[in-house]
């Protein structure tokens, strides 16, 4: 039996409700050992890593990881959110009973860490200091030790944040139990991997993979679904999968702030950490704050603030490239430190690559392995095709990597925020950008967010995968009354930032390209917003928002069709009129959704079929 109260002092942890924690879940995972970590162990654990075989080296003191072949994605189906109140069930959240959910893991978790190191994490998921560090401090409990290098990378870890809370019982209790991977029967009914928010205990329970999207539990159980109930609970903040980013007019000294939410696959990190258009660098400068993940709450001047809980970023690999995103390369290269998993590794070169990188694979195949380990010299022609990396491959880096990383991300006050977006992969239909003044149309326009199905078999064509403020998969209590939220937090800003919807991705109908070119320039669109919320512009109204004129769109050093600005500068009214037929359905799912939300969606609708008589 571990000592525990030894290994603790010896730690340096005195918070008395950790150390009860700790001992706690020592004794049911039956670890062999306990060690508590802070950041500046990072340099001994990789070591441990590399000399265990657990991490491999790539060139320029970065790593590679590679997950079992059958973990290394987010388990939607196997996360629950379980708290003592059935009114917290919504269509989202998978809501089970507290009781029988902690029971269940407490089970599997019995002994299954024996043979291992239980690792202790004290984190915090905000800057230190800030208005809701009650609501961000946390101990992860892991048997993983790469579990421990990402949650380095992706939080502020060290054992400083807890012994020094106000309230000492107030952090989030998160247990990680990888568990015996190749005997969990994953995606069989007999599946035995469970992931449970326990929100009213403020209690992370994760049991069956060591993948990052299911074992950091600071940043998704934590950072999203824990904070998106406890935000609602105390009614004082929102938690939400936004990116945050800085834009500052060099010209007027002036600096704006969004966020926005983006379901995935629809360009989210690659705007996140997004520069100016090489046209406009001379006057805009853009800040990247945060990727994945930002908590809002209204201070006491009566703006929405708003800062990124995390420390790191965890992105896509796949289509990561100079073009596509320079700040995400420029954060990963040689000396940076990063961490790479279940890409495609070379051993002999500790080269790494994944689809995108390159236009193509490395010609010269010679050591390369696919995410699995086995050989692409090996490859029969029907596995030609195969991708060499697993699509949902990741990088892990610190923001302070990122090359624009704005100055201040650390500042515990936050930002203040100009503007809210929201933007779907849309083939049709949704023009570049939309302005919405009225709250409850923003909040509306956030509630019936979505993307194309991306297989064509999964829905009806032209009907939307309907993710809500990209929150389906962290949705913590109903949606009606998470709608009801929102309504409380931006209605009490007597400064309210703007709402947007915006689409990059619109095609030609006959042909199929993108009417838009994307990346740096999709920052156009951002200062029309900006503009147009300061007054500067007044863009054209139409029934599901205000849309910017040609003219009033910065378009310098950018030739575009006019055909194509025709097409994304105008909404199609029938489109329009088939889409709110889609969004009635999705809304009536929803128990109690405020009335509010309800009287935006008839005023939508009926602004539309005013449009199609006209
Ligand atoms: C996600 C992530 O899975 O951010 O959404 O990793
Ligand atoms: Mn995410």
């Amino acid at each position: 039996m571990v000592d525990v109260d030894q290994v603790l002092d010896e730690a340096g942890l005195k918070n008395p409700h950790v150390r009860e924690f700790v001992a706690y879940w020592a004794q049911v995972t039956g670890a062999d050992a306990i060690e508590v970590v802070s950041a500046e162990d990072d340099e001994r654990l990789l070591q441990e890593s590399l000399e265990a075989g657990e991490l491999l080296p790539v060139s320029g003191g970065r790593y590679y990881s590679r997950s079992y072949f059958k973990d290394t994605a987010r388990s939607e189906e196997r996360t629950v959110v379980a708290t003592s109140k059935e009114s917290d069930k919504g269509v989202y959240n998978n809501w089970k009973p507290a009781e029988e959910t902690v029971a269940t893991l407490t089970e599997r978790m019995r002994g299954a860490s024996k043979g291992k190191t239980m690792y202790v994490i004290p984190y915090l998921m905000a800057p230190q200091g800030s208005p809701l560090e009650a609501y961000a401090a946390g101990v992860e409990l892991t048997d993983s030790r790469p579990v421990v290098q990402q949650m380095i990378r992706m939080a502020r870890v060290g054992v400083d944040y807890i012994n020094e809370l106000k309230d000492q019982s107030s952090f989030v209790r998160a247990v990680h139990v990888t568990g015996d991977l190749p005997n969990l029967g994953q995606g069989t009914p007999d599946d035995q991997r469970l992931f449970a928010t326990v929100a009213d205990q403020r209690t992370i329970l994760h049991f069956g993979s060591s993948y990052g999207g299911n074992a950091l539990l600071g940043k998704i159980a934590h950072g999203l679904r824990q904070a998106c109930y406890d935000g609602k609970d105390s009614e004082v903040f929102l938690a939400e999968q936004f990116l945050l980013l800085g834009i500052t007019d060099k010209q007027t000294g002036k600096k704006f702030h969004v966020v926005g939410g983006f379901p995935s696959a629809s360009g989210k990190t690659n705007l996140s950490m997004t520069l100016a258009p090489d046209a406009l660098g001379d006057r805009y400068y853009v800040e990247f704050y945060g990727d994945d993940i930002a908590w809002l709450w209204v201070g006491d001047d009566g703006r929405i603030w708003a800062f990124n809980p995390e420390n790191g970023v965890f992105g896509v690999a796949k289509d990561t490239n100079e073009a596509s995103n320079p700040g995400a390369v420029e954060a990963i290269k040689p000396g940076s430190g990063a961490i790479f998993t279940n890409v495609a590794y070379n051993p002999e070169t500790q080269d790494v690559w994944w689809e995108g990188k390159t236009k193509n694979p490395p010609e010269d195949v010679t050591g390369w392995l696919d995410w699995k380990g086995n050989p692409i010299a090996d490859r029969t022609p029907e596995q030609a095709d195969e991708p060499w990396a697993h699509p949902n491959s990741r990088f892990t880096a610190p923001i302070s990597m990122v090359p624009n990383a704005a100055e201040d991300y650390n500042n515990p006050a936050g930002v203040p925020v100009d503007a809210i977006i929201f933007g779907g992969r849309t083939r049709d239909r949704e023009p570049l950008i939309r302005a919405i003044t009225d709250i409850a149309e923003g909040v509306y326009d956030g509630l019936t967010l979505g993307a194309e199905a991306t297989f064509a078999a999964e829905g009806v064509d032209g009907q939307l995968r309907y993710d809500p403020m990209s929150m389906r998969p962290f949705m913590a209590y109903s949606e009606g009354e998470y709608a009801a939220h929102w309504l409380h937090i931006i209605g009490r800003a007597s400064q309210p930032p703007i709402f947007a919807h915006v689409n990059w991705f619109q095609r030609d109908p006959e042909d199929g390209h993108f009417l838009w070119p994307g990346y740096r320039e999709n920052v156009r669109a951002l200062l029309w917003l900006l503009q147009f919320k300061a007054g500067e512009v007044k863009g054209q109204e139409t029934a599901v928002g205000v849309i910017p004129t040609q003219d009033e769109l910065n378009l310098d050093g950018l030739d575009l069709p006019q055909e194509d600005l025709d097409r994304i500068l105008s909404i199609d009214v029938e489109r329009w009129r088939q889409e709110i037929e889609f969004r009635e359905e999705h809304l009536k799912q929803f128990d109690g959704l405020p009335e509010e939300i309800w009287a935006a969606h008839r005023r939508v609708a009926e602004a539309l079929e005013r449009a199609a008589q006209a």
